[in-house]
């Protein structure tokens, strides 16, 4: 049996971060590759992945001849491999999980496009917009929603999916702009959330390593 998880840079793949995360806490055994996604290295290393994954990109995890991309399609790989406690068992809240992780995906994940992943982990921080200060704003009363309405200590409840799909904008968006009082169930969350052993594992080592300035973060 080999299963190899392809993954990027801990402080620039956060798509990379979901799917590690999602295998660790389901205790799945894989060995895992970084890739080295930074420019200029980045094209030709993202090509050598091309020859096995159609995308061209990271994660992906090849378990023996199955090679399954897209940092979503991996997630529910791995919750299936285990135990499948990452998704809520309550049909219905199962739903409303996958589509908040659906909604992250394909839009959600695009607000305050300038704070990227890479720069959750910069010592100095820019100046943030009107705009940016309001749609993160516009976020924390989105998780608050959810949080007061499923009342349990993360998102749905109990730790989902829905929770590590998200925690990429939470490191973005806190490390920015920390979370006004009147969020108390986000402020919570988060906490709970960064300090997941497995969160801290994958943190403690992107703090380590030389940021990643990417292009423009200054002056927008
Ligand atoms: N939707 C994909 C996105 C993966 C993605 O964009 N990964 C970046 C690194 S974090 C990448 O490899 N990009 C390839 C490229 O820029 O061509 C997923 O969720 O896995």
């Amino acid at each position: 049996m080999t299963r190899i998880l392809y993954t990027g840079n801990r402080n620039a793949s956060s798509w990379a971060f979901r799917a590690w995360l999602a295998l660790r806490e389901q205790n799945i055994e894989f060995k895992e590759v970084i890739v080295d996604i930074r420019r200029p290295q980045r094209w030709q290393n993202l090509a050598e992945i091309g020859k096995f994954s159609p995308p061209a990109a990271v994660p992906v995890l090849v378990d023996d001849d199955s090679v399954i991309y897209d940092s979503v399609a991996i997630m529910e790989y791995a919750n299936e491999l285990g135990d499948g406690s990452l998704l809520p068992q309550d049909l219905k809240l199962r739903a409303q999980a996958r589509s908040l992780v659906a909604w992250q995906h394909s839009t959600l994940g695009k607000v305050c496009a300038c704070l990227s992943f890479e720069s959750a982990f910069y010592k100095k921080k820019k100046q943030l917009t009107a705009n940016e200060i309001h749609d993160a704003k516009w976020i924390y009363s989105l998780w608050e929603q959810y949080l007061t309405k499923n009342l349990g200590e993360y998102l749905f409840g109990d730790f989902s999916l829905a929770d590590i799909t998200i925690l990429p904008t939470v490191l973005r968006l806190k490390s920015h702009l920390p979370v006004p009082d009147d969020f108390p169930h986000v402020i919570i969350w988060m906490d709970k959330l960064i300090n997941r052993p497995h969160v801290q594992e994958w943190l403690s080592e992107a703090y380590k390593l030389d940021p990643i300035y990417c292009e423009g973060y200054y002056s927008s």
